[in-house]
């Protein structure tokens, strides 16, 4: 059985090489540590220095060396040691303190402790911080680690109380069911284009991301791994992934790579078809794509004289002719409503349901 923690202690500078590094050590049985290594400069011992006095000393390492930093007790069971930046010194004091019974944690679960076992949802959500890769996100993210849905959720129990029920559902409704976009908002979507070899769906996918990421080639069956394309559209991360053109192969290596764009449609959050307007209109891939979520592009508009009807979304890859519309037509899948003044996200299922809970109450009152 492995001995419980003494204290726990974090690094709460950004790793890398850097002024200072700060650790931020918690717990009653820190004092006796840290005084095992850090003696002050004016020869008292640390623990003879009030609370919130910065405190300039020695720190000595196991191998007879020293390092010059400074240590303040914040609280009774509080202390920061700061030491010099970069990788070695923080290194070599954690493995002091871990030595004497020290936990390591990161500052994330430091931050979390402090709330003991259930955090509160605002505090999940700042914790997401760190994770955000937009602007858009990060609005969000600060918002709701601001409390705002604490608020709302105050403000509907008031209308509650007051009889106003209506207005009370019309508060929560815009969160309902908006925890799997909130995620996407952080971690990107999938989006997986597929079709016939040669339908132009390299050539696409480098349209949409904006570069040159796939060889795109006249001879058909050009793509066999899976190709990823990490991109943003308005605020919101996606990832596209190119695959091998779909058909009855004989080689084995295209085999492999229709196999491999097979299984990947499960994982899709939305299947992006690419239809070659140049060929005849074909239905039998609508069996492979049952159960996903496809939206069907016509390409290679610029090819064609009239458009066909079949195709609402008729795109060029090669000419970048409609490229914005089906970005917009594919966000607007994934994210549907996000344009409304009202568009709101959630951050973790566990609200999604204390909302659906508060709303159902409130509609059976
Ligand atoms: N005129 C025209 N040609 C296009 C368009 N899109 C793609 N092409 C051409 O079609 C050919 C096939 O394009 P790719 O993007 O490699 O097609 P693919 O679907 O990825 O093909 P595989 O990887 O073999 O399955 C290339 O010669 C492209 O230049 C388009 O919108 N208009
Ligand atoms: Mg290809």
């Amino acid at each position: 059985m492995t001995e419980p923690a003494k204290f726990c202690f974090a690094r709460v500078t950004p790793v890398g090489r850097s002024a200072i590094a700060t650790l931020v050590v918690n717990g009653a049985q820190a004092i006796s540590a840290i005084e095992k290594y850090f003696q002050p400069l004016g020869g008292r011992t640390f623990s003879d220095y009030p609370i919130n006095r910065i405190v300039f000393g020695k720190w000595r390492h196991a191998d007879g060396t020293h390092e010059e930093l400074v240590a303040a007790r914040v609280s009774e069971e509080q202390f920061e040691v700061h030491c010099h930046g970069g990788l070695t010194a923080i290194e070599a004091l954690a493995t002091a303190l871990t030595r004497e019974g020290g936990q390591h944690l990161s500052w994330q679960e430091m931050d979390l402790q402090a709330c003991g076992d259930k955090p509160p949802y605002w505090k999940t959500v700042e914790q997401m911080l760190p994770a955000c890769t937009t602007t858009l996100a990060t609005q969000y993210v600060m918002q709701h680690a601001n409390g705002e849905v604490e608020n709302v959720i105050a403000q509907a129990e008031a209308l509650q109380e007051a009889g106003e029920v209506e207005q009370a559902v019309a508060l929560l409704t815009p969160y309902l069911n908006t925890s799997r976009c909130g995620k996407h908002l952080i971690e990107p979507w999938t989006v997986v284009i597929a079709g016939r070899p040669n339908a132009g769906k390299s050539c696409l996918m480098n349209q949409l991301v904006g570069y040159q990421r796939a060889i795109v080639h006249q001879q058909a069956g050009t793509t066999r791994d899976l190709l990823r394309a990490l991109t943003v559209l308005d605020g919101w991360p996606i990832e596209f992934v190119d695959t091998a053109g779909i058909r009855a192969g004989e080689d084995a290596i295209e085999v492999a790579g229709i196999q491999l764009a097979t299984s990947q449609l499960e994982a899709a959050d939305l299947v992006l078809w690419v239809h070659d307007l140049t060929t005849p209109i074909e239905t039998d891939f609508e069996d492979l794509l049952r159960d996903h979520d496809v939206l069907i592009v016509g390409n290679k508009s610029d090819l064609v004289t009239s458009a066909q009807s079949e195709f609402p979304l008729q795109v060029s890859a090669e000419t970048g002719d409609q490229i914005e519309e089906l970005q917009a037509t594919i966000l607007e899948r994934l994210v549907p409503g996000r344009g409304n003044p009202d568009f709101k996200v959630l951050f973790c299922e566990a609200m999604d349901r204390r909302i659906q809970l508060l709303v159902e109450q409130l509609t059976a009152s």
